[in-house]
């Protein structure tokens, strides 16, 4: 529910930035509280001498092998630092990080001022000094489930990233995906629980980040449904959803089918009429794109809207420099949709602005910058807004780039502000 607007405010025009800031919710300190993309440092209640660990990883939250780290550190409890770093394909790479691992490759981790990069390596040396997540990664039966992750993570290659598959091609390289994934879904049903040996443990872990990109490619580029295909998968995801540490990671189907071409060299779309409809929805929503939701068993938390809004505001000043309209121009628009996310309905925006409000709408990064359900909240204002332009509802922002994703260049919301914004 929204909270009430303040007495001011007229019911037909946009709010003000005061206005939009007084309901907004407090922007809680990261570095506290359930696992979040924002955070720095976690120390878990423990003194800050006590940190043994620093975790680089990528700015934008999206790199797999880092989530895989991220989660083990996070469900351990085990207190770190977290050095942010710019991936290639959306900016320039730090060079101080340049100097520490010369290929810029991530996620590298410090343990005890011993410097460790691949993910496994990491993993293991974590589990030497920490004790490991349930069985450890050298365990027979872990170390057959990494394999079969591999398996299934080339299958999945050989579906979404191979062009020009005709018909018969699209088949066979989904039935392959299809066998691999039937291997999965019978790994997890060898337990009565949703995890695969027993409690949740590294095995899990290992599995998560590709499997959360093979749920929101294939629903965006084959128009095809994991979860609702394979029931014991769907489980093993609804049970991650009930950890606060996933769903600090857990990106969307949204974030995932736009940030994976430039990684994967391409992704493919097979053209049919499911899938078309779907990467529609996914791409202008309305969120849920189906009942049930194939994206999220977590039912809405309250306030989604206002961590959208509190989202917004903390980094107003590089979101409106970065928009085509410019900061005067993308000004009223702006407003003009956070007061349809804190109000319900919509507004219709000055005329001409549809394109600069679908521009932001397209760059909403999940759990970058909210998590999934707030995205969805902001989203849907962002487009409900754009459809009312007077001049041109119709019209879409800027293509979302595929070889790269500089548009996604995080240096302007990593600089300090220079100037505090007005709030009037
Ligand atoms: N085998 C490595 C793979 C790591 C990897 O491929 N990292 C990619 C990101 S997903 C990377 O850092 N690429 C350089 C970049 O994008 O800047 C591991 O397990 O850590």
């Amino acid at each position: 529910m929204s909270p009430p607007a303040p007495a001011l405010a007229k019911p037909d025009a946009a709010l003000s930035w005061a206005e939009l800031q007084l309901l907004s919710s407090d922007q809680p300190d990261p570095g506290l509280g359930p696992t979040n993309a924002q955070a720095n440092l976690r120390l878990f209640g423990q003194p800050e001498n006590a940190l043994r660990v620093t975790l680089f990883r990528d700015h934008h939250a999206w790199c797999p092998y880092c989530q895989k780290v991220w989660l083990w550190l996070e469900e351990k409890q085990i207190p770190y630092r977290i050095r942010k770093v710019t991936m290639f394909c959306y900016g320039e790479k730090e060079a101080w990080f340049k100097g520490l691992v010369p290929t810029g490759m991530l996620p590298a981790l410090q343990l005890d001022g011993r410097l460790i990069t691949e993910s496994d390596r990491i993993l293991e040396a974590l589990e030497r000094a920490f004790g490991s997540l349930g069985p450890a990664m050298g365990d027979p039966e872990v170390l057959q489930l990494r394999q079969l992750e591999r398996l299934l993570f080339r299958a999945w290659c050989q579906w979404l990233c191979a062009a020009g598959l005709g018909p018969r091609q699209e088949a066979s390289a989904q039935a392959a995906f299809g066998q691999m994934a039937a291997a999965f879904q019978q790994a997890l049903e060898l337990q009565p629980g949703p995890f695969l040996l027993g409690e949740l443990s590294s095995a899990d872990l290992v599995f998560v980040p590709y499997v959360e990109r093979m749920a929101a490619s294939l629903a965006y580029y084959k128009g095809f449904l994991l979860r609702r295909q394979y029931p014991a998968i769907d489980r093993w995801f609804a049970a991650l959803e009930q950890r606060t540490t996933y769903l600090g990671t857990q990106s969307d189907f949204h974030t995932h089918a736009h940030d994976l071409p430039p990684q994967m060299g391409g992704c493919y779309a097979s053209g049919s009429e499911v899938q078309r409809q779907l990467a529609a929805r996914i791409d202008r929503g309305p969120w849920p794109i189906e009942a049930p939701d194939p994206e999220t068993s977590q039912a809405e938390p309250a306030h989604s809207a206002a961590v959208a809004l509190g989202r917004v505001l903390k980094h107003r000043a590089p979101i409106l420099a970065r928009n085509p309209a410019g900061p005067a121009g993308f000004d009223l628009p702006l407003r003009t949709a956070l007061t349809a996310l804190i109000r319900g309905g919509a507004l219709p925006p000055p005329p001409g602005s549809a394109a600069s409000l679908r521009y932001l709408r397209d760059r909403i990064s999940v759990p970058r910058d909210m998590p999934l359900h707030a995205a969805r909240r902001l989203r849907q204002a962002l487009e409900a807004t754009a459809a009312l332009d007077p001049q041109d509802g119709a019209l879409q922002g800027p293509a979302i780039p595929v070889a790269h994703r500089r548009d996604q260049d995080p240096q302007p919301f990593l600089q300090t502000p220079p100037r505090v914004l007005p709030l009037a």
